[in-house]
C-alpha cells in the first residue's frame, strides 16, 4: 500500500494479512482520514444506498450459528413459520418501496436451498423486480444451477456471509464449513450474479480475527458488490448472545475501525452499516459514514430484530445531509 498522506488506493486482491492488521493499528484519525479519502475516489460520500429486509421463512433452521435467533439449536422462543405466500411478500415489498427502499432483500432460515422451493422463489423475485426494486435473497447454500434459475427470474444480488475469520469460525458455527460458504459465493459469481458478503463483529473475536476476516473478503477473486458489517445483536439464549453479555462486544471506535478497513481494502464495494444500528447513536453512525459506510438497512425490522424507525432514519439522513444513492 502506498504510504503517503494522500494514498490513491486501487482495487487490489493481493492484500496480506499483515498489511490489513497494520491498517487496524493506525491512529484512529489517520485510519478514518484514509478511508474517507478512498471513499471519495469511488463514491459521492453524501449518498447512501437503502436496502430493506423481509424474513420470508422464519426460524427452525438446521444450522447452529451461535449468534442466530433462528437456529433450531437454540431455545430463543422464536416461532418458526413456513415460506411466506407471494402476495404477502409483494405487499411488504410495495410498502418498502413507498418508504424509500431501493433494494428488497428476502431472507430464509434455511441451511440450503431445495429445488422444490425454486419455482415459488422465482415468482416472488420476478414480481418484486417488476415493482422497480433491486432484488436480493439470502437462502443459505445454493448451487450454480439454482443461482442461474434465480438470476433468470430477476435476482440481482445473493447474500451469503463469511461471518468471521477462518480461525474463529469454529467458535461460531460447526454445522457448515468455511469452504462451503466460499463455494456458495463461487456459484453465485459463476452465473454472473452480484454478491453481498460480509460478517459480524462483537462475537468475542480478536482484532486479529477481524483483520483475517477482512483479508478473506479482500482476496476473493471479486470483491463483494455489497459488504455488510453487522454489529452483533445479542439474542438471549444463543451462545454468542450470552457470551457478549459477559464479555461485552467491540467498542464503538473498534467498530468504526472495522468499517474503515473494509472501505480501504474493498474500495468499490458498498459497505453496509448493517445490524446493530438500532443500538447506535447518531454520532456513532456519522463516524461510520465518515469512515466509508455507504449503505444501510431501512425499515423498522431486520429479519427478527429491531432496526431504527423510519422517522429516526429520516432525521439521521437530514441532519447529516445524506441522500439516497442515485441508481
Ligand atoms: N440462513 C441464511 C444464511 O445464514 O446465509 C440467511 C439468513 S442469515 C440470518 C444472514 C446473516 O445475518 C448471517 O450470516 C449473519 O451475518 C447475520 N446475522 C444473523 N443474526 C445476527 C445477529 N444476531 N446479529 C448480527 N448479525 C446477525
Ligand atoms: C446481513 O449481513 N445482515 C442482514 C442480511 N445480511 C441478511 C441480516 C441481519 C440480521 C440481524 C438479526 C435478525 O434480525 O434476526
Ligand atoms: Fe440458519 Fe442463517 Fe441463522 Fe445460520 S444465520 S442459523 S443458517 S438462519
Amino acid at each position: 500500500m502506498a504510504d503517503t498522506a494522500h494514498p490513491f488506493v486501487t482495487v487490489r486482491h493481493d492484500w496480506t494479512k499483515a498489511e490489513i492488521a497494520a491498517l487496524f493499528d493506525l491512529p484512529f484519525m489517520e485510519l478514518v482520514y484514509r478511508a474517507a479519502t478512498v471513499h471519495r475516489q469511488y463514491f459521492d460520500p453524501s449518498e447512501v444506498q437503502l436496502s430493506q429486509l423481509l424474513s420470508i421463512k422464519t426460524g427452525g433452521c438446521a444450522e447452529n450459528c451461535g449468534y442466530c435467533s433462528q437456529s433450531a439449536h437454540h431455545k430463543t422462543g422464536l416461532k418458526a413459520s413456513k415460506l411466506m405466500p407471494v402476495d404477502e411478500v409483494l405487499t411488504a415489498a410495495k410498502a418498502a418501496k413507498d418508504g424509500g427502499a431501493q433494494r428488497f432483500c428476502m431472507g430464509a432460515a434455511w441451511r440450503d436451498l431445495k429445488d422444490r422451493d425454486v419455482p415459488a422463489l422465482a415468482e416472488m423475485i420476478s414480481e418484486v423486480k417488476a415493482l422497480g426494486l433491486e432484488t436480493c435473497a439470502t437462502l443459505g447454500m445454493i448451487t450454480a444451477d439454482q443461482a442461474k434459475s434465480l438470476k433468470d427470474a430477476g435476482l440481482d444480488y445473493y447474500n451469503h456471509n463469511l461471518d468471521t475469520s477462518p480461525e474463529y469460525y469454529a467458535d461460531v458455527v460447526t454445522t457448515r464449513t468455511y469452504q462451503e460458504r466460499l463455494d456458495t459465493l463461487e456459484a453465485v459469481r459463476e452465473v454472473g450474479m452480484k454478491t453481498c458478503c460480509g460478517g459480524i463483529v462483537g462475537m468475542g473475536e480478536s482484532r486479529a480475527d477481524r483483520a483475517s476476516f477482512l483479508h478473506q473478503l479482500a482476496t476473493l477473486p471479486a470483491h463483494p458488490d455489497s459488504l455488510p458489517i453487522n454489529n452483533l445483536v445479542p439474542v438471549s439464549n444463543t451462545p454468542l448472545g450470552e457470551l457478549s453479555k459477559v464479555k461485552g462486544g467491540v467498542t464503538p471506535v473498534e467498530f468504526v475501525r472495522t468499517i474503515a478497513v473494509a472501505r480501504i481494502v474493498c474500495p468499490k464495494s458498498m459497505v453496509r452499516l448493517s445490524a446493530g444500528r438500532n443500538e447506535m447513536s447518531e454520532e456513532l453512525q456519522a463516524l461510520c459514514f465518515m469512515a466509508g459506510a455507504n449503505s444501510i438497512f431501512v425499515g423498522d425490522q431486520l429479519l427478527t430484530t429491531a432496526n431504527p424507525e423510519r422517522g429516526t432514519d429520516a432525521h439521521l439522513m437530514q441532519s447529516l445531509g445524506l441522500r439516497p444513492m442515485t441508481m
